[in-house]
Formats: structure tokens, sequence, C-alpha cells
């Protein structure tokens, strides 16, 4: 059966190929289907234009990747689709954390699958192929984390997730070539052309309270063998010619020892590869032969969650991390590698104070970065914020449709919308008009295009 898979239209300038919709595609060849990616983001891909191709490709069954911002503009494929009577299924970040929210504001949509799909989607594809259309509750109710509008306690069907991640297989790249996405991916900076993003690891044990990783992909580090990472890497320079990958996982660097074989196996590989970790690493697991290790296999550059320059918002975070740790690692990062090495920051926690914020602006000055992201706290659903942003006066039923990829709504009391946006664009311009900073920069630029991307997500961040 052909099954479409597909994510709504957004202004994202980081895109890059979507490795969920990738897996899922996999899955579902291997189960016998026929899976066409639709990345409406990347094709931009309107409600109309979206139909017009799924008039062409007559799918048996359409499946949405919806992160929690996606709400919105999710609305308009789901009423232009509604008279083609194609069942209809989601997933991902948002109906994973939040499916009773999902099925409330989309009560037409009649499918959703909570956590890591392979299966599932792939027993729902064999299911409606065999029915002819979808089956009945009994039939569904026997599906791991599939829930219905009519399912009694959405929440208590759990996400399921993947125990042998080399089982499968690799994405298909064909349907998510590198060579089809931007030049400036996530990390905006590149060394070598093309670049193709890998995820090695799923899943973080950590319980930092912002973040909504570990409802998606589980609090278990789950490893690929270290072949089966080669193999991948082998093919898509094979196949793209890629000269660079960049690892996407949430906590690459977890455990010590798998990197250590990772760079062992990589080293010995013969591939002349370089790589990043722009996705933010943790600086716990770092040591000096772990680094050494890492910039002898091709690693030039990583991100590291700082977050923030107060320990208190640290501790309200659970980041589980004393801040002059951090503070230490970096330091070592700088001294033991020649890194280009991105602070990521977070300002905006409920209960932070603007003294607080002012500490991270300066803690991001003071530390040895070459870049630094400063976001504005978004109450995830299913994050252990989320709680006591809505004690602070949160209301997930309007606000989070005001969430976009750069910009929330909250604000820790006393502060207004626009001394937040204000905060955010000091702390940018605080940190990039330095003239080391702003030089190194500039000297990066490899092409118009991506000064371009770079100028956007500038005005992105920083707009009113
Ligand atoms: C890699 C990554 C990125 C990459 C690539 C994202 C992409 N869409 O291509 C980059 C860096 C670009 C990125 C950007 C952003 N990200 Co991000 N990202 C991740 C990360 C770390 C891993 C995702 C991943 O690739 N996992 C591996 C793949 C194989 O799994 P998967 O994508 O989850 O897919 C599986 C299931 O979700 C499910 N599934 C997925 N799609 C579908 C579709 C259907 C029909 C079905 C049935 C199932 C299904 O099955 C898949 C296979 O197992 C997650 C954390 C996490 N653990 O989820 C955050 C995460 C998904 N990101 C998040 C956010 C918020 C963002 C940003 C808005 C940035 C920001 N401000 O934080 C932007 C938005 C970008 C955009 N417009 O698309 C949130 C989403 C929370 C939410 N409720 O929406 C997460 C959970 C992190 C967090 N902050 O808590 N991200």
């Amino acid at each position: 059966m052909k099954v479409i898979l597909t994510r709504p239209w957004n202004t994202t300038s980081m895109l890059i190929p979507n490795h969920g919709l990738g897996y899922l595609a996999t899955a579902l060849r291997q189960a016998g289907h026929d899976p066409v990616i639709i990345d409406c983001i990347r094709d931009r891909l309107h409600a109309d234009a979206f139909v017009r191709r799924v008039l062409h490709e007559a799918p048996g069954l359409i499946g949405f990747q919806v992160y929690t911002f996606d709400l919105p503009t999710l609305r308009p494929y789901i009423d232009a689709l509604k008279p083609l009577n194609i069942p209809v299924v989601t997933g991902g970040p948002h109906p994973s954390a939040a499916p009773a929210d999902m099925i409330r504001r989309f009560p037409d949509v009649p499918l959703l699958i909570r956590g890591e799909a392979e299966s599932s989607l792939t027993i729902l594809a064999d299911a409606i192929a065999r029915h002819g259309g979808i089956p009945g509750p009994e039939l569904l109710e026997t599906i791991p984390g599939l829930v219905t509008p009519t399912t009694t306690d959405p929440e208590s069907r759990s996400c399921v997730l993947n125990p042998d991640l080399d089982s499968l297989g690799f994405p298909d790249w064909e349907q998510i070539s590198p060579l089809s996405y931007p030049i400036a991916p996530q990390g905006t900076f590149t060394r070598r052309l093309p670049v193709a993003p890998i995820i090695v690891t799923r899943g973080c044990p950590y319980p930092c309270t912002f973040c909504a990783g570990k409802i998606i992909s589980g609090r278990a580090i789950r490893t690929r063998s270290v072949s089966h990472v080669m193999d991948e890497l082998h093919y898509l320079v094979n196949t793209f010619g890629i000269r660079e990958f960049h690892i996407q996982d949430d906590n690459f660097t977890f455990d010590r020892d798998y990197v250590l074989a990772f760079c062992q196996a990589l080293t010995n590989s013969g591939l002349d590869l370089v790589w990043s970790c722009p996705n933010g690493i943790r600086l716990d697991s770092l040591d000096s032969s772990v680094l050494h290790a890492m910039e002898h296999a091709g690693c030039y550059s990583v991100a590291v969650g700082i977050e923030s320059g107060s320990q208190r918002i640290l501790n309200l975070m659970r980041k589980q991390t004393a801040l002059g740790d951090l503070i230490h690692k970096v330091r070592e990062i700088r001294r033991v590698t020649r890194w280009e090495i991105t602070g990521f920051f977070i300002i905006g926690y409920p209960g932070e104070t603007r003294e607080e914020m002012e500490a991270t602006i300066r803690l991001s000055r003071r530390l040895p970065l070459d870049k630094a992201n400063f976001g504005i706290l978004m109450p995830l659903p299913g994050t252990g914020v989320e709680p006591v942003a809505r004690a602070a006066g949160w209301n997930p039923d309007t606000d989070m449709l005001r969430m976009s990829e750069y910009r929330s709504p909250f604000t820790p009391a006393g502060i207004t919308q626009r001394q937040m946006r204000w905060i955010l664009t000091r702390a940018f311009v605080g940190f990039y008009a330095r003239p080391r900073i702003i030089w190194r920069f500039i000297r990066r630029i490899q092409s118009p295009d991506q000064f371009r991307i770079l100028c956007r997500r500038f005005i992105d961040v920083v707009k009113p």
C-alpha cells in the first residue's frame, strides 16, 4: 500500500533531512509497502499544493509528523484532506507527549501513534491494506501506542521504544537525500560539503525539566552498534559523496566507552570525514582522552548545553551539574582541542530574575566560546517545567499555539514579552559584537546563500 509520510510546512531555517520520517519509510518498505516522503518544509508545500500531490499519489494512508509548534499550521492540511477520505495518522513529538491534547484539537484525525512508530505504523498499514480502510477498535487496540478519539485515557497508552536500533536499518536516504536540503544546516557552518546528519543513539537519562526528548526517545540510552554506523557512513559517502556528518543525538557522549569505540572505528575506517555534534552534548563524560579521540577521528565542532549562569536556575532545571564544573569543562575543551565551541543557553525560566538572566549573558561572554545560542524557555508539553509554568500563568490551551521555533509567549513573573525580547537581543548582540567573535564568524561564511540564511536566522531570532 502507498503511504505518504509528511510534516506541515513552516518557516524554519534549521532544515535538515528528517530521520523520523526516513526510519518510518524504511520500516514500511521492509514490510512490502510503498512509502513516499513529502517534506512540505523542504518543498514549500502549503495545504493546497500538498493535496494536489496526494491526489497524484493516491495513498491508502497519510502520516503527519507533528511538533507542538506545528499545531496551527497542521489544521489547513487536515481540512483540505477531508473530502478525499484517506485515513490520517499523526505521530512525533506532540502526539507522543500530549495525546489527549492532540485528540482534543484534532478530533477529526482518526489515528495517532505515541513514541517510535517503526513497528506500530507498519502494523497499522498492514491492517488498513487488509481491511481496505481503518479496521475496527478491537484490532486497533492491539497496536502498541495507538490512540483514537475514543481511547479512554490516551496518556496510559505508553510510548513505544525500539529495543534494537540496528534492526531498523538506515533511514530511507534516497527520499531524504542530504543533497536535496539547504547547504547551511542547523549549525549554519560546515567545514566541508555535502553534509549528512545521523542518529547514533536514542534516549537520555537526565531529567532536565526543559527537554521533551525523553518522552519520545526514552530515558535509557540505546546505541547502534559501531559497525552499523560505519556501514551507514560508507553508504552515505558512496551514494551522496558526503564529506562531513553531524551527530544529532540527545546525548551522544553519555557512554564514554562507546564514544571511544566509535572514534577508534572511524579513525580505522579509511573514511575521510569531518564531523560535529551541533545538537548539544553533555559535558560530564568528557575527559581529555575522549576529547583527543574525538578530535583525532575528525570532530571539529561541538555544541554544549550550559543553559544558565545561575546555579539556582540550573538546580530548578534539574540539570544535575555544578556551574563550576561546566565552566571547567568548557575551558578544558578549549585547552585540549582546536574545536569550534557553541554554547546553548536558556533564559526566562519560571521564577528567574533579571539578575539571573544577566548572569547567563555575562557567563556566555566569559567562556571561551565561538558561538552562542540563546533561547527563551518553551514550556513544552510533558516536560517538568510545564506544570511550573502553568502555576505561573501559562495557559497551554491558548499559549501553546503562539509558540514557534524561536518564540515562546512565556515570561517569568514581572517581565513583559517586550522586555524578554530585548534581553534576548542584547544577549545575542552582546555575545557577537566583539571583534574576535565577529571576525571568526565572518571568515567562516562560505557562500552568499549561507550568508542569506544566517541573516534570516538572526532576524527570526531578534525581530519583535
Ligand atoms: C534532531 C533534533 C532536531 C533537528 C532535526 C529536527 C527535524 N525535524 O528534522 C533540528 C536541530 C533541526 C531540530 C530543530 C528543532 N527542534 Co528538535 N530535536 C531533535 C532531537 C534531539 C532528536 C529528533 C530525532 O531525530 N530523533 C530520532 C528520530 C529517529 O526519531 P523521531 O524524530 O522522534 O521520530 C520517531 C517518532 O517520533 C515517531 N514519528 C516521527 N514522525 C512521525 C510521523 C508519524 C505519522 C508517526 C506515526 C510517527 C512519527 O516515529 C519515529 C521513528 O521512531 C529531539 C529530541 C528527541 N529525542 O525527540 C528534539 C526535539 C524533537 N526538538 C524540539 C524542538 C522544540 C525543536 C525546535 C523548535 C528548536 C527549539 N527551539 O528547540 C526546532 C524545530 C525544527 C523544525 N522546524 O522542524 C523538541 C520538540 C518538542 C515538541 N513538543 O514539539 C524536542 C523533543 C527537543 C526538546 N526541546 O524538548 N531538532
